[in-house]
């Protein structure tokens, strides 16, 4: 039994696209559950066995999986079929991977930090600068449709959600890249899925 733990309109939204692109949908049950929101409202789900009570959580058969690159690492694992994840052996493994690592370690902290409005000449030295972060990403998508290639994979999945939840950056290539990744079957599912479930 695989469980996913989401929260409408939340970092969870891109796991439950993930799903339908993965033709997973029928295999994963997806449980809504609460989280504190920004505006105050919501709060921490008992029901979410996540260990500081966040989402997107993976509970698959009794084992936790945690964090969004994880999360979709093992899901693309699991249902290879779609083609989403890039196999142990084919060449764009390494590069694949790098995408999932380094939107964890650098592009949440980044446009965190970003966000905040933080500065110290520390942050810029130790995660690189949200210019930075925009120039690998649009050198990656210049002259390809997307990161790895002429296929969406699920790098593109996880590391255009922030442009699709924080609106569009304004450069030309990430505009489009952006708008190619969000004509999608889960891009379209995911949406629908959190406006019916909204109230939560
Ligand atoms: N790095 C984590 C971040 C998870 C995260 O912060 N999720 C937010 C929703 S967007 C959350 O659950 N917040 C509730 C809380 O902080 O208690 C991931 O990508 O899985």
């Amino acid at each position: 039994m695989i469980t996913l733990f989401h929260s409408p309109r939340s970092r969870s939204t891109r796991i439950v696209a993930l799903l339908k692109e993965l033709d997973a949908l029928d295999a994963v049950r997806i449980k809504v559950v609460t989280i504190p929101r920004m505006d105050g409202s919501g709060g921490r789900d008992p029901r979410n066995p996540h260990p500081d009570g966040k989402v997107p959580l993976l509970d698959h058969d009794g084992v936790l999986v945690w964090e969004s690159s994880a999360i979709i690492q093992h899901l693309a694992e699991l249902f290879p079929a779609s083609g989403l994840g890039i196999p142990v052996g084919d060449p764009q493994r390494g590069p694949y991977l790098s995408w999932l690592a380094w939107y964890a370690g650098v592009v949440e902290p980044v446009l965190t930090i970003k966000a905040l409005g933080l500065e110290h000449p520390g942050l810029g030295r130790t995660f690189r600068t949200e210019a930075e972060v925009v120039a690998r990403l649009a050198d990656a998508v210049r002259d390809r449709p997307f990161l790895l290639g002429d296929r969406f994979t699920a790098a593109d999945l996880l590391l255009h959600s922030p442009y699709a939840w924080f609106g569009k950056h304004g450069l030309p290539e990430i505009d489009a890249w952006v708008d190619r990744c969000m004509d999608r079957p889960g891009a379209r599912f995911a949406a629908d899925f959190d406006a019916r479930h909204a109230a939560v």
